[in-house]
């Protein structure tokens, strides 16, 4: 049992982290899920999974009525998905930066986008933009059992 753990528990945030179709398609899957595992961000669930229409409905709702949605929601069923659930102190916003801005031309070097993509529609991943929306879409990915509570080897070399 590690106190330090305990003691940050109630700052410890959940971020949905998704490697989309065209991140797959390009063998991009374990690039993009090292960034995150390197920077030293726990890892409670990972699946290959072919997200039907009425998910991706659901996960984008917010983005209903916007000219790109249609294709949005083509673009995120056409193909198998990496889904992750990320947990840690900040994770959400850090993953954020991580990710880099939504158009890939904009994005900053070093960024997942900014390093890999270059368009809007073809970004090739996904991160919860909120603590709130982090908790929501791990619970609407993942299943019940699909998730692993441990602790990793590493985590007192992580924070003090
Ligand atoms: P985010 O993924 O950076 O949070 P959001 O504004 O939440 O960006 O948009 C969700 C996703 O919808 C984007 O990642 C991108 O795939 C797609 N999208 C957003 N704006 C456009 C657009 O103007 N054209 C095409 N696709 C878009
Ligand atoms: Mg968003």
């Amino acid at each position: 049992f590690l106190p330090h753990l305990v003691a940050a528990m109630e700052e410890v945030e959940e971020t949905y982290i998704m490697v989309k179709p065209d991140g797959v398609q390009r063998g991009l899957v374990g690039e993009i899920i090292s960034r995150f595992e390197k920077k030293g961000f726990l890892l409670k669930g990972l699946k290959l999974f072919q997200c039907p229409k009425e998910l991706a409905e659901e996960h984008y709702k917010d983005l209903k009525g916007k000219s790109f949605y249609p294709k949005l929601i083509d673009y995120i069923t056409s193909g198998p998905v990496v889904s992750m659930a990320w947990e840690g102190v900040g994770v959400v916003a850090s993953a954020r930066k991580l990710i880099g801005a939504t158009n890939p031309l904009q994005a900053e070097p070093g960024t997942i986008r900014g390093d890999l993509a270059v368009q809007t529609g073809r970004n090739v991943v996904h991160g919860s933009d909120s603590p709130e929306n982090g908790k929501r879409e791990v619970a609407l990915w993942f299943k019940e059992g699909e998730l692993c509570e441990w602790i990793p080897a590493q985590a007192p070399w992580l924070r003090e």
